[in-house]
């Protein structure tokens, strides 16, 4: 989109690719379930009057064919979301979680495959009350007649030295399950991510400003639109004529293209393979993404507080990138991080200025943060290992002044 439209137009350009968007991109098939579960989990909160947070968490992707073999991914753990969520869920919060399949789980994560498997946290035992018989018959090895029978009840016990952390994490678990507080979506590509955030955005409407958007999933700026996407997988060699003039599609086998051919072509395709033999290129050709942030403050949630996270690499962009977004999209608060410190410094950027956040005990590793490169003082220093045990609490404060503000506004009227 042009950036140097004046306001109006560019929001009316904005809305015409929004709704385009969401008229040409299919809709997830999971989109009725999930839509369903948030309705029923949001009810049941409303009546309990208990404010919600939908975090979402996880990288989306941008498939480069209809049977996806193959994406573009976007960095994100999610970390920040599953431990954010956590968080929340200790202020008394209950918690919608948008995630990427796979992605980190609030508490599991824990006892993530990657990081802290739990298998390494068990161990095997055997009941020792099982009889075990004095007298063995005659001919019987009586040592391996007793380890038979002790085998016959095993059980899976945690070392006494893991016990305390790991008790401590499955009594939150247990609480958030058995009050209905974690509903877990999960999303896999941008789209499925964009279409799932607007309902439920809708579906949370009820809860007026006693709801919170945090956004900390990492959504592409980029896709390929659906008149550009190929079926199937893109092939990196010559396929023969005779093998595609027996396709029923012959969309994707097209996409190995003469040099000549390709300025000619470059409307209708998404992703190029240059000539070369063995060493052919690809060169992918996408769409900007709707600004859907605008959408979601003025349209989707206008009530809500929406924390929206920015994440860059130069530090020397990250206040300014933050600003613009905070300008452009008119919301409550944004969270800028840098991909090298994100675990232990971030800085707010609101209407009222910047506010810097640092654990204390990465001082002596300030080389290369956002703060040391600007020459700013952390405003906020924490202890502890998690950031998020700061950055929650702060957002619990500014979501109550709004919600104090808007209270004393109904007031007023
Ligand atoms: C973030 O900046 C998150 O903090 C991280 C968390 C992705 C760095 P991990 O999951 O990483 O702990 O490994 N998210 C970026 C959010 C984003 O993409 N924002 C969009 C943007 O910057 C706007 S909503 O344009």
């Amino acid at each position: 989109m042009p950036e140097s439209l004046p306001p109006h137009l560019q929001s009316t350009v904005n809305e015409l690719s929004e709704s385009h968007y969401f008229e040409t991109n299919p809709c997830p098939p999971s989109l009725k379930a999930h839509a369903a579960a948030a309705s029923a989990f949001i009810s049941q909160h409303v009546s309990q009057n208990r404010r919600v947070v939908l975090v979402s968490s996880g990288g989306t992707t941008v498939p480069l064919e209809n049977q996806t073999v193959r994406f573009i991914d976007n960095f994100s753990a999610g970390t920040r979301g599953a431990t954010s969520a956590e968080y929340f869920l200790e202020a008394g919060y209950a918690v919608i979680f948008l995630h990427r399949q796979f992605s980190l789980l609030p508490y599991s994560r824990h006892y993530s495959h990657s990081t802290n498997c739990f298998l390494d946290f068990l161990e095997e035992a055997y009941t020792t009350t099982t009889t075990i018989p004095t007298i063995s018959p005659p001919g019987s090895n009586r040592a391996a007649d007793r380890e038979e029978v002790e085998k016959e009840n095993p059980r899976i016990q945690v070392p006494q030295q893991y016990l305390t952390p790991m008790l401590t994490v499955l009594r939150k678990y247990r609480r958030a399950k058995a009050h209905n507080l974690l509903l877990l979506l999960p999303f896999t590509t941008i789209t499925s991510y964009l279409f799932t955030l607007r309902e439920i955005a809708m579906c949370m409407r009820p809860l007026g400003d006693m709801a919170m958007f945090y956004l900390a999933a990492a959504v592409s700026d980029f896709f390929v639109p659906p008149s550009r996407m190929v079926e199937h997988k893109i092939q990196s060699g010559e396929i023969p004529q005779s093998v595609l003039d027996g396709r029923k599609d012959g969309k994707a086998a097209k996409l190995v293209v003469k040099d000549e051919e390709r300025e000619q072509r470059s409307e209708k395709e998404p992703v190029k393979v240059a000539p070369g033999g063995a060493g052919q290129k690809l060169v992918v050709d996408l769409d900007p993404v709707p600004k859907f942030l605008k959408k979601l403050v003025e349209a989707w949630a206008p009530d809500a507080m929406i924390i929206s996270f920015k994440l860059e690499t130069d530090p020397s962009l990250l206040l300014h990138k933050c600003r613009q977004s905070l300008d452009r999209y008119s919301h409550h608060l944004v969270i800028g991080n840098l991909l090298s410190t994100r675990k232990y410094e971030v800085v707010f950027v609101d209407r009222q200025g910047e506010q810097w956040i640092r654990l204390h005990r990465y001082d002596d590793e300030t080389d290369g943060s956002s703060a040391a490169v600007t020459g700013q003082q952390p405003i906020v220093e924490g202890e502890g290992d998690e950031i998020e045990s700061i950055i929650i609490p702060q957002c619990v404060r500014r979501h109550e002044e709004l919600m104090m503000r808007k209270s004393v506004e109904r007031v007023e009227r």
